[in-house]
């Protein structure tokens, strides 16, 4: 199975750099606005594009995505909120585990059933230790997954599940506080549990500012996401970027 896109990820964690990735809700995005984005994120080097949700209730998924891959080279995840959100035009899809649950759906249920049509999709598939954390209110994530996230102030359950997460074999975590969450994850959440895991770590939820956004990669972060921020300005796709790129760790041993 391929594996170009992960090995990229693994290889930019190595040297130390950090990737800003900017999330596209199909459903929000019209042609025009697709296109302002498509733009900014080209100029401000954006990393790779996530499309996808937890509740997408458009038919406008591979419409969204065919305009991105006609109009930019910038790598294109699937980042699911359900089986019905794969498209064989992205570049990978990130098989999402939601491990900081007890709902047996999220953990293996919806991948038994629509495993055959993953497989046959040709996408790159990159296992994912999905972990919701609480960000001081239900979002749609909470809802929709029926689970508890990992309450904020649990560090130590948030390390336990990621660790377990990648010695089952997850090649990335992805932490995220749900669209939309009143408060992004802390920096000692995230440092706590960058320092446990060797694979990539994503981190999202609730990022609106450039400074937020350069001290969770300083914490621990690879990968920040970022959505709701962006549809609501556009513009900061530039200073968000330019944060993330800023930050220069020292690099990590191969893994
Ligand atoms: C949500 O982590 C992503 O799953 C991004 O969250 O839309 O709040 O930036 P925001």
């Amino acid at each position: 199975m391929k594996q170009v896109l992960y090995q990229g990820m693994v290889g930019k964690k190595q040297k130390g750099q950090k990737s800003f990735a900017v999330l596209i809700d199909p459903d929000k995005a019209d042609t025009a606005m697709l296109d302002e984005l498509v733009e900014l994120s080209l100029r401000s080097h954006v990393d790779y594009l996530l499309v996808g949700g937890s509740l997408v209730i458009s038919n406008r998924l591979t419409e969204c995505i065919l305009h991105i891959k006609n109009t930019c080279d910038i790598p294109v995840i699937l980042f699911p909120g359900s089986p019905s959100q794969v498209s064989p035009h992205a570049d990978a899809l990130l098989y999402l585990s939601m491990i900081s649950g007890r709902n047996p759906e999220l953990l293996i249920g919806q991948h038994v059933v629509s495993a055959p049509f993953v497989k046959q999709s040709g996408l790159e598939i990159i296992s994912t230790g999905y972990m919701v954390i609480d960000g001081g209110a239900p979002t749609t994530v909470s809802y929709i997954s029926n689970a508890t996230p990992i309450p904020a102030d649990k560090s130590e359950i948030a390390m336990c599940t990621a660790m377990a997460g990648e010695m089952l074999g997850m090649k990335l975590i992805y932490m995220d506080a749900g669209s939309g969450a009143r408060k992004p994850i802390s920096e000692q959440m995230i440092e706590r549990v960058a320092s446990c895991i060797e694979v990539p770590l994503l981190v999202g939820g609730g990022i609106h500012s450039p400074e937020k956004a350069y001290l969770n990669c300083k914490a621990g972060a690879d990968v920040v996401v970022i959505g709701n921020a962006i549809e609501k300005d556009s513009s900061l796709i530039a200073e968000m970027s330019a944060a993330i790129h800023s930050v220069a760790v020292v690099p990590t041993e191969p893994l």
